[in-house]
Formats: structure tokens, C-alpha cells, sequence
């Protein structure tokens, strides 16, 4: 304040002046050094931002809406106020008054930005790694304790300028710049480089929970597909399956139908010539070939039941499994990279990458499953040991809650798989 009394003392003598800041005078590395401040910060931040857009598209939870807020309101008015200051180290014509006045309403606009960031990037506390947290909130502060001091800056270079300005001496230019110390300089220079390093750090960290969504999903997507894919090689031996059940079917019924045909003309011979018979004495006969054909025929249809609802036990059983599996397998997938998300060890990150590489290898459970009825169906016996052998699978699996213990189970064939699978359930 002392220099700015003796500078009001030397500068009443002068004419008017103009120089960077309004003033037609170049302050040496003033316009170079704000910009080696500022940096390329505010491009990175909206580069590392724009990574942001795939993720946020695919995901449901809150987190990335919060860190595109903080990114908005870091980004804005702060651009703005980095782009006037920056600007004004080399505007020789503006009013300077008017110029630093709006410098001003820009920082206490950009304060408020940045209070809003701050509350923001809260949300993201149980999303993402504590020490991506962590420097997102440093940073912000960072930026938030920045502006003061930058505004203060303003306020000290504004007085500076409005003194040499009040001065009447033109000749006098050279000791006005000999006001703009490194001191006075450097007020501005500090806050402007803190600011400009935050802006960085917060774009590389937006950078990096970008890519961990990103991969994330990809790793959905790839769980998905293999699933998917599982579904396929299912559809053909399910097929098989079914047409083996209907060619059994179609089988019975045609033995059911020869003997039946035979039975009747067997009938139609005795009930023809009566005498032939014991005499004529054929009612023990008739009744005993009749309860026969009707037990024959009782067969027949009770097979042809049972072998339908053989059938569709095994589509519903089977679709119950296939859906179950599926979504245990996402939900552990999914659960996997979220909680990897927000922990903060590297085991987190490793783990990940080893469990869910094993989630999207072939053979998955499904298509072991596959195998099983392969191997079933070759050598198809209306035993209702692959119904069996499914919904104890089915117990299993709902009791488990674990998609891990299927995968074990159905690699040798069905019948140690059932041996298998009864062990385990008694
Ligand atoms: C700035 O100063 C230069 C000479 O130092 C002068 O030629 C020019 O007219 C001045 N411009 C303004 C806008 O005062
Ligand atoms: C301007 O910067 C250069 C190097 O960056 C330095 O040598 C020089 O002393 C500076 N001038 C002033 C007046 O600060
Ligand atoms: C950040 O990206 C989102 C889209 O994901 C967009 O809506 C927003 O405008 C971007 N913000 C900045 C500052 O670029
Ligand atoms: C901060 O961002 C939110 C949402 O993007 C917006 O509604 C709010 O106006 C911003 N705050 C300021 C001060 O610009
Ligand atoms: C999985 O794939 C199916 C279609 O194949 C799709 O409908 C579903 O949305 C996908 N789910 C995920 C989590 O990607
Ligand atoms: C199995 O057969 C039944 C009846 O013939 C049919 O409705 C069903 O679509 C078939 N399922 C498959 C997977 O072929
Ligand atoms: C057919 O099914 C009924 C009811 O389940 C049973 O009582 C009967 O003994 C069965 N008949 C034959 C021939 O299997
Ligand atoms: C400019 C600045 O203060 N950056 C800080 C951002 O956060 C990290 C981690 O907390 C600090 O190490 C940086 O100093």
C-alpha cells in the first residue's frame, strides 16, 4: 500500500498512460507467463470429459453424471475467467477499469462454479477409488482457495494501473512499469498456475475413472456375449433332445398300436366261431383279451404322458437354469468390477481381470450343460434320469446361489454327473 502512495506522489506529475491490462505499455513476460500458468489445462479437462460420453451413455448409476457435473462447473465460467485474464495481459486499448470489473464478476461467478463442484464431487465418494476421490476434492479446493488470492491480485493490479493511469506525465512510462514487480506480478502468477495444475490433475483422473468404466462394460458386454453364444450351442442338442423324446414317443405308440391290432383280430377270430373255443364258453376269454387291449392302451397313453411331460419339464427346468446361470454370472461380473470400482488395493484391479477373464472363457457352465445332453441323448432311455439330474442341478444352483459350483459338475457324462450332483444334494 506504501508503494502505491509514493507511486500516486511520483505519477501526479505524469500524462496519461496505457499499457497491457488496458495501459499501452508492455510488461515484460507478463502476457507469456499467465499463459505458461494456464496451460493447455482447460482443452485436457474437456478431452479427458469427452471419454466420458460411451460410459455414461451404458451406465445407470449416478457416478458419472456427478463427475460430468464437477467437470461443467469446474470447466465453466472458469474457462472464461482463464481466457479474459489471459487476454487482458495483452489488451493495450480496453478501459481498464470496465476490463478488471468484469475480471472480477468473473471470479466471484467462478467461486460460485466451484463451490458447486465441490458439493458435487461428494457423490462420487462410494464410486470410485478413496484416492480418486480424495484428489478430485483437493484439486477443487485447490481451485476454490486459488480464487481469492487471484481476485486479490486483480484488486492490487487494478490500483496499480489506475495509478499510472492518473498520472499526467507521458514520459513517465518506464517507472510505471517499474511498479509491476515480480511481486505484483507473481500475486496473479500463483493463483493462475495452482489453478491451472488442478484443472490437469482433475482431467487425468476423469481420464482414468473413464477408462475403468469403459472396461468395465466391456467386460459386461464380453460375459454377455459368451452367455449369448452358450445360449446357441444349447439350441441344437435341446433339438435333438426333443425330437429323441418324440421319436420314443412315436415308437410306443406304434408297438402299442401293432399289439392292440393283433388283440382285435385275435377278437374278431374267437367272437367269429365261438364253438371253436372251449367249447363256445368264450366269455373268460373275451373279458381277459379286452382288459388287455385296454391296458395296452392305458400304457400307450400314460408313456406318451409321461414322455410329454418329460419334455416339458426339461424346456422349463432347462430354461429356469439358463436364465438363473445367466444372471448369476452378470451379477458376479458386474459385482466384481463395481466393487473393484471403489477399492483401493491393487488385488482389486487383478482380481478382476483374473476372475472375469475366466467368466468370459469357453466352456461356461452352459456349455457344459451342453455335453450333458449330448451324451443323454445318444443313448436315450425314457428313464427320466436327465430330469433328474436337471432339477437337482436346479436345487443345487438355487441353494448355492453360485454359479462357480454348476461349473464343476456335468464334465464326464450324465451319469457321473448325477452321481455327482446326487452327492451333493444328499
Ligand atoms: C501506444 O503507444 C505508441 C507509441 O509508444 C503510439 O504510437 C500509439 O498510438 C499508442 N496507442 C494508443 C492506443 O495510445
Ligand atoms: C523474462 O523472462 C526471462 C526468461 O524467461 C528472464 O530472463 C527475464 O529476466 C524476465 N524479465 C523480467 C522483466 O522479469
Ligand atoms: C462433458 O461431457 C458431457 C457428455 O458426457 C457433456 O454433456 C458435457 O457438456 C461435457 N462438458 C464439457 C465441459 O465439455
Ligand atoms: C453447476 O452444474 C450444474 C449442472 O451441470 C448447473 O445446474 C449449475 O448451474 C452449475 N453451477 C454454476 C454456478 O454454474
Ligand atoms: C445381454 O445381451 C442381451 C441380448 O443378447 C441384451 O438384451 C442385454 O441387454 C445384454 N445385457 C447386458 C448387461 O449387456
Ligand atoms: C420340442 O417339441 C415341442 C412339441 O413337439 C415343441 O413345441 C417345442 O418347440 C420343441 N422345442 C425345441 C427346443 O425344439
Ligand atoms: C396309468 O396311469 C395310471 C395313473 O397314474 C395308473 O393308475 C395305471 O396303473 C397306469 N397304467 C399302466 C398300464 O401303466
Ligand atoms: C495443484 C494441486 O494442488 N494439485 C494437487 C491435486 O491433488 C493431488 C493429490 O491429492 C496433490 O498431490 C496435488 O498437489
Amino acid at each position: 500500500m506504501r508503494r502505491i502512495l509514493v507511486l500516486v506522489v511520483i505519477l501526479s506529475v505524469c500524462g496519461v498512460v496505457r499499457a497491457d491490462f488496458g495501459l499501452n505499455l508492455s510488461i515484460p513476460n507478463l502476457s507469456k507467463e499467465t499463459s505458461a500458468a494456464i496451460g493447455q489445462s482447460i482443452i485436457t479437462l474437456i478431452k479427458a470429459n469427452a471419454t466420458i460420453k460411451f460410459a455414461a451413455e451404458q451406465e445407470d448409476s449416478g457416478t458419472l453424471t456427478a463427475l460430468v457435473q464437477v467437470v461443467n462447473n469446474v470447466t465453466s465460467p472458469l474457462n472464461k475467467l482463464l481466457g479474459a485474464t489471459l487476454s487482458a495481459t495483452t489488451d493495450k486499448v480496453s478501459n481498464s477499469q470496465n476490463l478488471f470489473a468484469s475480471l472480477n464478476k468473473l471470479v466471484t461467478d467462478t467461486r460460485i462454479a466451484i463451490a458447486d463442484a465441490l458439493v458435487a464431487s461428494d457423490e462420487l465418494q462410494w464410486n470410485v477409488h478413496p484416492t480418486q476421490y480424495e484428489e478430485v476434492r483437493e484439486n477443487v479446493s485447490v481451485i476454490a482457495s486459488s480464487l481469492p488470492m487471484l481476485q486479490e491480485a486483480f484488486t492490487v493490479l487494478s490500483e496499480t494501473v489506475a495509478l499510472i493511469q492518473a498520472s499526467e506525465d507521458s514520459e513517465d512510462l518506464v517507472n510505471g512499469l517499474s511498479f509491476f514487480t515480480p511481486t505484483v506480478i507473481n500475486a496473479m502468477i500463483y493463483p493462475l498456475r495452482s489453478i491451472g495444475q488442478s484443472i490437469t490433475r482433475i482431467a487425468s483422473i476423469v481420464t482414468s475413472v473413464s477408462k475403468d468404466r469403459t472396461t468395465a462394460l466391456n467386460v459386461l458386454t464380453s460375459v454377455n456375449n459368451t452367455i449369448s453364444s452358450g445360449l446357441k450351442t444349447l439350441t441344437q442338442p435341446n433339438a435333438n433332445f426333443n425330437r429323441t423324446v418324440n421319436d420314443a414317443n412315436t415308437a410306443v405308440s406304434n408297438n402299442a398300436n401293432i399289439l392292440s391290432n393283433a388283440i382285435n383280430q385275435a377278437y374278431s377270430t374267437i367272437v367269429g366261431r365261438p364253438k371253436n373255443y372251449n367249447s363256445g364258453d368264450i366269455n373268460s376269454l373275451t373279458s381277459y383279451l379286452s382288459d388287455v387291449r385296454s391296458y395296452i392302451e392305458q400304457y400307450d397313453s400314460n408313456v406318451s404322458e409321461a414322455l410329454n411331460n418329460l419334455r416339458e419339464d426339461v424346456a422349463a427346468t432347462l430354461n429356469s437354469i439358463v436364465d438363473q446361470t445367466s444372471r448369476a454370472l452378470l451379477n458376479i461380473a458386474r459385482m466384481m468390477t463395481s466393487k473393484a470400482h471403489r477399492s483401493d488395493s491393487d488385488f482389486a484391479d487383478r482380481c478382476v481381470n483374473k476372475y472375469t477373464n475366466q467368466l468370459t472363457q469357453n466352456p461356461i457352465q452352459i456349455n457344459r450343460l451342453n455335453v450333458c445332453m449330448q451324451t443323454e441323448t445318444m443313448n436315450f432311455v425314457p428313464s427320466g434320469q436327465l430330469f433328474r439330474m436337471l432339477s437337482e442341478q436346479t436345487k443345487l444352483l438355487a441353494g448355492s446361489g453360485s454359479a462357480a459350483l454348476q461349473m464343476r459338475y456335468c464334465t464326464q457324462g450324465l451319469k457321473d454327473c448325477v452321481a455327482t450332483v446326487s452327492q451333493s444334494v444328499n
